[in-house]
């Protein structure tokens, strides 16, 4: 028991300069914790709201004022003297105090940040990394409060593990001023041997890539908002061409070495009815043409996953994607799932996706994420902790990856100190757990 003794909460700004919530909280040994909360641009449907102070001049009405009003009048009232430990209880209370379906009340920027504010306290209070805290909160979640009892060891431990990097190369879509449709063209060092040397390479290959858009007369120095290249190139299959490129050009070799990963974020060229592919003469394809164009590149390039491939409506194109390239590539569901228990829920029973991206703010505290977590686990499905594209110095999701053994990290390029607060505290804690440590 450690009492929640103050929280505080104030306006600081992304890494796009846009302000976002920051949470402080001090228990009463002293221990205590503090969050950032990180903003999408392609964001779903289902995720919840961000509460800005819109019809200001400040901030051109991104203020986050109003948020942080509510965390000083409604919900440190309401927390101030728990258990730092009672997370859950904590979590729930904020979203009966929010009383919405999507957090818009309160806001889901009010909520994450005071609910990882918590659990950084609480970790700081037993002493042990934020990775393990994660670990143990969802070993807990994973065995309901009712048939722990008597039952202990029932519910299977859940031990911390790397994940392994999904990294930004290319940008393009809502992240770089559309010049091409597909957002990201990733890469993934599946055949690294340890987080170390996967890390490095995939600085090879960013290097190399810059070397051969220059080379081509692309430009190899703009970066889009996660840090990959944003170039202007004649169409999508261009970039992923260029990608395989660098990573041969690094010395490495494409699908046993490093394998491609795209995040088509197809919900954002959707026009309710076709996919319009405007880098690709404009062209309009129903979902079949569109799993049948995907289907293609998996059979041309080494592609091992693919986020969000159709719309976040598109359940049944969802299914027929999942049907045909399932047993081949990783299926990831963004904009699909939202984090959202109950959506990946319905996606296990129609057969939609095999994977599902975990976005804390998508969803709005950490209980819930680990509900989604543990629904997707029991599933088979694979996890895929991933960063906004507007984010912080705050490096909780490298933590929360670790302590609950995701597959991979999708935290965006690696140039930009947002992004590096991830990959080096990734460092740290690879290092931690090399050395026996916990
Ligand atoms: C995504 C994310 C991160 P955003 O679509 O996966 O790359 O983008 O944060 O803009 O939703
Ligand atoms: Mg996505």
């Amino acid at each position: 028991m450690d009492e929640i003794r103050t929280i505080r909460a104030r306006e600081v700004l992304d890494s796009r300069g846009k302000p976002t919530v920051e949470v402080e909280l001090v228990c009463a040994s002293g221990a205590w914790g503090r969050s950032i909360v990180p903003s999408g641009a392609s964001t779903g449907k289902w995720e919840a709201v961000e509460r800005r102070d819109r019809g200001t001049l400040r901030y051109d009405g991104d203020g986050v004022q109003q948020a942080i009003c509510g965390i000083r009048d409604e919900i440190a009232p309401e927390l101030v003297g728990r258990d730092v430990f009672a997370q859950r209880q904590i979590d729930q209370a904020m979203i009966a105090l929010d009383g919405t379906d999507q957090k818009a009340r309160l806001g889901g920027n009010a909520l994450l940040g005071v609910s990882l504010a918590t659990a950084t306290a609480a970790a700081a209070s037993q002493g042990v990394p934020l990775y393990e805290y994660f670990a143990q909160c969802l070993t807990e979640h994973a065995m309901p409060a009712s048939d722990a009892v008597g039952q202990a060891g029932a519910a299977d431990e859940h031990s911390p593990a790397m994940p392994v990097p999904m990294t930004n190369m290319i940008s393009g879509g809502l992240h770089a001023g559309g010049n091409l449709d597909f957002q990201d063209v990733l890469v993934v060092p599946a055949g690294a041997a340890d987080y170390a040397t996967g890390l490095e390479w995939i600085v090879r290959i960013y290097r190399r890539l810059g070397n051969l858009l220059q080379a081509a007369g692309y430009e190899g120095r703009l970066v889009g908002d996660e840090g990959g290249y944003g170039p202007r190139l004649p169409d999508n299959r261009t970039a992923v061409e260029f990608v395989v490129r660098a990573i041969e050009a690094a010395g490495l070799v494409p699908g046993r070495d490093v394998t491609i990963a795209l995040d088509v974020a197809a919900t954002h060229f959707h026009d309710g009815d076709h996919y319009r592919l405007a880098a690709e003469a404009d062209a309009r394809l129903t979902r079949s043409q569109m799993v049948d164009r995907l289907e293609a590149w998996v059979n041309q390039f080494p592609i091992a996953s693919i986020e969000d491939g159709l719309a976040e409506e598109d359940w049944g194109g969802w299914q027929e994607l999942t049907q045909r390239l399932g047993d081949r590539v990783q299926v990831v569901g963004d904009d699909l799932f939202t984090t959202n228990p109950d959506r990946v829920r319905r996606g296990i029973e129609l057969g939609a996706a095999n994977s599902v991206l975990i976005k804390v703010n998508q969803i709005g505290t950490l209980t819930e994420t680990l509900e989604t977590i543990a629904v997707a686990r029991n599933a088979g499905y694979t996890l895929v902790v991933s960063a906004r594209s507007g984010e912080t110095e705050d490096t909780a999701i490298a933590d929360l990856a670790v302590g609950v053994a995701a597959e991979q990290i999708k935290i965006g390029s690696i140039v930009r100190s947002e992004r590096l607060a991830k990959y080096n505290q990734l460092l740290r804690i690879a290092e931690r757990l090399n050395s026996g440590g916990h």
